[in-house]
């Protein structure tokens, strides 16, 4: 183990980057402290003590969706109770009032609606566009695109460059969960491919766009699985540049139909975001997402290698749904004080990663 670490951290100095067996040996091993110091070198030496958030506000306009992922407690179907698609106006009131509450962007995801055109997607974002030309719109997933694509029998670039016109800005980093297909297959077996998810992410980097990217973890993936997710994630870095931040999604259970899955404890959360900026170099931001982690354990994260605790949120469902127990939303001065209890600096960014100000 002590040689395993120490030739870690010579690769870290010398910037190398580990492989694919030394990550595994990491998930593997038991000292939690040695795998976050060495995360926080490798942090330190791109991003010093600042740690970024934003001011941003979630609008999930639909729940319905076509797939059936078994992880998910969010998405339903048109006979369920609860089911809902949310009309342009409300879409617009809630933009509004995250404009007037200082909001730079926009997160916007939801279910593959199973009867609305393009169009209404189009509609959406030149109106938004028009009504809060300040709000970066950041929106869809590469499996959102993808359906786009299939729905209006046009090219994927085609469908990038109609939404990139209409006012996107950027793309949220989610439909990846684990990229292999065995555990595709028994959590979201209707689910795009892994290879799938990577080829439209490329096409959307290529349309000049960034994107993050996502890993869910935590439910019946094994270790390998984890590192084989980061491997090609981190090859398709290598060809595009086009992720900004990765974000290891921790697996709430609640009302989610995934046989024996396991739940994520707080030392395998800080291990896996621990391990994630260890071994993707080419990766400038690893983001701690609060709604999922717990406020507890996403500060502590700051100690672990991690350098962006996400936003506001303001409303959020997905994790919700499932059972998170993090509050709905949080101020940027409770932000500020997690960052700064962590003995860090916060820095308020755009979703571009500019800065926009220490406090
Ligand atoms: O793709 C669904 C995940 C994702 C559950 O890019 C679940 O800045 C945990 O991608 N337990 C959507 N996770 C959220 C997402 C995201 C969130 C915050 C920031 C960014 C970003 C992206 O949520 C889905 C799926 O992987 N998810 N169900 C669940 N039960």
């Amino acid at each position: 183990m002590i040689r395993l670490f120490e030739t870690i951290r010579a690769k870290l100095e010398s910037g190398a980057r580990i492989s694919d067996a030394e990550a595994l040996a990491l998930f593997e091993c038991n000292d939690l402290l040695t795998v976050g110091e060495l995360a926080a070198l490798a942090n330190r030496r791109r991003n010093g003590d600042k740690v970024y958030f934003n001011i941003n506000r979630h609008i999930n306009y639909t729940n319905l969706c076509v797939n059936r992922c078994t992880f998910c407690a969010f998405c339903k179907g048109e006979e369920d109770e609860g089911c809902y698609t949310l009309a342009l106006n409300d879409i617009l009131a809630k933009a509004g009032e995250a404009a007037a509450a200082g909001a730079t962007e926009l997160h916007m995801v939801g279910g593959l609606h199973p009867e609305l055109p393009f169009d209404f997607y189009l509609e959406m974002l030149a109106a938004l566009r028009a009504d809060c030309p300040r709000l970066h719109l950041k929106a869809f997933t590469a499996v959102e695109i993808d359906y786009f694509a299939r729905l209006t029998e046009q090219s994927v670039e085609q469908v990038i460059a109609e939404l990139q016109q209409a006012g996107l800005g950027s793309m949220p980093g989610g439909g990846a969960e684990i990229l292999g297909a065995r555990v595709r297959e028994k959590i979201c077996p209707e689910k795009i491919s892994g290879e799938r998810w990577l080829e439209v992410t490329e096409k959307v980097h290529r349309a000049g766009l960034k994107t993050n990217a996502t890993m869910l973890f935590g439910h019946v993936e094994e270790y390998a699985d984890r590192v084989d997710h980061l491997a090609r994630l981190r090859r398709l870095q290598d060809r595009t540049g086009g992720f900004q931040a990765f974000i290891p999604l921790a697996f709430q259970p609640d009302n989610t139909r995934v046989p024996g899955a396991r739940g994520v404890g707080g030392v395998d959360a800080l291990k896996t975001l621990a391990i994630s900026r260890i071994y993707l170099d080419n990766f400038r931001h690893i983001k701690a997402y609060w709604v999922m982690l717990g406020l507890k354990i996403a500060q502590v994260a700051l100690a672990f290698g991690v350098n962006d605790l996400d936003g506001t949120v303001v409303e959020e469902k997905i994790g919700h749904d499932a059972g998170a127990d993090s509050p709905q939303a949080l101020s940027k001065e409770q932000l500020c004080t997690l960052i700064r209890k962590a003995g860090r600096v916060p820095v308020e960014r755009d979703t571009l990663y500019r800065e926009l100000r220490a406090y």
